[in-house]
């Protein structure tokens, strides 16, 4: 009982040291970003999980955000942390119609 409250402080303690920032997570299902529009601020991650049976991809094609996170194949995730506001573009390579757009404040 008591070693269970001292766990609880701790972990209040750790994630009040990371308040500010959150883990965003988008999935990739039926060749689809999900969701299809975000909204984060500047320090927080984005974890993109490819949970479609087809390799998938981040392109981000907007001048002064551009990055290509490479192929992403089924089961595989990748990372994106957010560095500056501004409005910015999602797309894969191999499937022109999968879309999703970032909001940063
Ligand atoms: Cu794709």
């Amino acid at each position: 009982m008591r070693r269970h409250f001292f766990v609880s402080l701790a972990v209040a303690f750790l994630a009040g040291n990371h308040a500010s920032a959150a883990e965003i997570t988008v999935t990739m299902a039926g060749s689809s970003y999900q969701p299809a529009r975000i909204s984060a601020a500047v320090g927080d991650t984005i974890r993109f999980v490819n949970d479609d049976s087809d390799k998938h991809n981040v392109f981000v094609p907007t001048a002064g955000f551009a990055l290509d996170l490479g192929t992403q194949e089924p089961s595989q995730e990748t990372v994106l942390t957010v560095q500056k506001a501004g409005l910015f573009e999602v797309e894969c390579v191999f499937h022109s119609h999968m879309l999703t757009v970032v909001e940063v404040k």
